[in-house]
């Protein structure tokens, strides 16, 4: 009988040993799992930061080159290194998402006759002579930079033809003074604006 009991109590300490052992692996596993979470925590974080960082690269590179393109008070515009129509020319511009150029400005004006070119600006008074029309449809008031004794619409001479296109000049007059009215249909180099 002692021995039967003897032999029970062992196994109750064997058995109570094991629980014993198993709910330390328990706890230690849990704590493995504890830990792994928490490291794939900080590899998200990180994962995160990274990719935050590669969008701000990229929308930096973005932001710094267009092929073609130069940047001036929050505003890109595109010369053209070919010449065509006035209004081959707005297509070109609103092939590459932009317009003929808008000028509302002093420095605006002063910074597209440092381009140095002849080339067409988003002006016309295409649809009825002598109102002045910006290619958004915004009438023209001042600031305007016409050269002296322009407009002139070909000096109204019908041998000219009309002259319904505005061309900044910049070969040799001033630059607040560097507009003239030309017939749409010659080539000049154009100059595209647009919002980034
Ligand atoms: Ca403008
Ligand atoms: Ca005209
Ligand atoms: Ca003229």
């Amino acid at each position: 009988m002692a021995d039967y009991i003897n032999k029970q109590v062992i196994e109750l300490n064997k058995v109570n040993e094991e629980n014993q052992n198993r709910a330390t692996r328990s706890v230690k596993t849990e704590t493995q799992l504890s830990d792994n979470r928490g490291n794939e925590t900080a590899e998200i974080d990180q994962l995160q930061k990274e990719r935050d960082d590669l969008m701000t690269k990229f929308s930096n590179l973005k932001q710094t080159c267009p092929e073609g393109w130069q940047k001036f008070n929050s505003r890109w515009y595109f010369l053209s290194t070919v010449k065509k129509t006035w209004k081959e020319s707005r297509k070109d511009c609103l092939e590459r998402g932009a317009d003929l150029v808008i000028i509302n400005s002093d420095m605006e004006q002063q910074f597209l006759f440092g381009v140095n070119k002849r080339a067409w600006i988003g002006l016309t008074d295409s649809v009825t002579e002598g109102t002045w029309k910006w290619v958004d449809g915004t009438p023209l008031t001042t600031p305007s930079y016409w050269f002296s004794q322009q407009p002139d619409n070909g000096r109204d001479n019908p041998e000219n033809g009309e002259e319904d296109c505005v061309e900044l000049n910049t070969e040799t007059w001033l630059p607040v003074k560097a507009w003239n009215d030309q017939s749409c249909l010659l080539n000049r180099y154009w100059i595209c604006e647009k919002v980034v």
